[in-house]
């Protein structure tokens, strides 16, 4: 039976979490933190499924944008939005919950970091051998024979950015485009074995910020739970696919993640 703890933003309440999930985060040898990107949500990005708001961008699905279809229709468009994104992070911070997830691995020093996410928050904020499942916004390649290319710093975007033609290729001047994994794209196949070994190997699987629609990457909370790993959820709502004895803690990673390391450790 899954159980639901709500966190409540009253100031002054005191949020006591339940001493058997204290317990599970303290007492972890092997644990798996896994974000979307409601992680990044309290450093100012838009997460995956919220309307771009102000953006040229707004009246389009995100999933419709992210795909080699949508690039090679009209790459301005695509690679404006990637660019429009990128200055988005590059102008962000690292929020409290990047760094509690720091601090957690200092406590746990098995902690795996898992993200669907592509900017680079958890690495500014000092997470090291961070798994990106769904590749960066830092990196960008050739769309036709896969060259490295360099991003340049960006100039001050217009509120909303705007369409950009995509830089050509130097080795064979193909169009450039961005390194994420795409919709109909397979995940690189090492960084995707390296997440099922880590969930299929964990104890503690803190999921953090993900609304679990996105596969392969939802899958990884089954392998956890069936190898028997107890499954935390941190989410202002609850996910796709919580079951069995799942917790979920209902409020923003920003408040939780801290009072998880406050209260396991004092
Ligand atoms: C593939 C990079 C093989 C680009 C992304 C099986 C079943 C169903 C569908 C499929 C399936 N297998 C494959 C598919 C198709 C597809 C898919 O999953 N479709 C779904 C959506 C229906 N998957 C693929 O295409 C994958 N490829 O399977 O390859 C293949 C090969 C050839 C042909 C066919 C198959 C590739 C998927 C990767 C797509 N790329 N990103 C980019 O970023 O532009 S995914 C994208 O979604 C982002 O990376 C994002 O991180 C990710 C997941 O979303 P979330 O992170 O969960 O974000 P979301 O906005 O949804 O939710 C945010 C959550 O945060 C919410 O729950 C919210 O409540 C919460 N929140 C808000 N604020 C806070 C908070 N939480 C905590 N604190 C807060 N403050
Ligand atoms: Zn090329």
């Amino acid at each position: 039976m899954t159980s639901t703890w709500h966190f409540d933003p009253t100031p002054g309440a005191a949020n006591r979490l339940p001493e058997t999930v204290l317990e599970t985060v303290r007492s972890a040898q092997r644990a798996v933190v896994f974000g979307g990107a409601g992680m990044s949500a309290e450093s100012g990005i838009a997460t995956f499924r919220d309307a771009q708001s102000g953006a040229l961008w707004a009246r389009f699905d995100a999933e419709q944008l992210a795909t080699p279809e949508a690039f090679l229709r009209d790459p301005e468009r695509v690679w404006g939005w990637y660019e429009w994104r990128r200055m988005q992070v590059l102008q962000a911070r690292p929020n409290v919950a990047h760094r509690a997830v720091v601090e957690l691995a200092q406590r746990l020093p098995q902690l795996r970091v898992i993200t669907q996410n592509v900017d680079d928050l958890h690495e500014r904020a000092g997470s090291r051998e961070v798994l990106h499942l769904h590749g960066s916004l830092h990196q960008a390649r050739c769309f036709d024979c896969a060259a490295a290319h360099p991003l340049d710093a960006l100039p001050d975007e217009p509120e909303g950015g705007r369409y950009l033609a995509p830089p050509r290729c130097l080795c064979c001047g193909g169009p450039v485009r961005p390194g994420v994994v795409w919709f109909g794209e397979s995940l690189d196949p090492h960084v995707l074995d390296a997440a099922f070994a880590a969930a299929g190997a964990c104890d503690l699987f803190l999921s953090v910020g993900t609304s679990g629609l996105v596969h392969p990457a939802a899958q990884l909370p089954d392998v956890a739970r069936q190898q028997g790993a107890t499954l935390l959820h941190v989410n202002p709502q609850r996910p796709q696919g919580v079951s069995g004895e799942d917790v979920c803690l209902l409020g923003p990673a920003g408040q939780i993640l801290p009072l998880l390391l406050r209260q396991a450790w004092g």
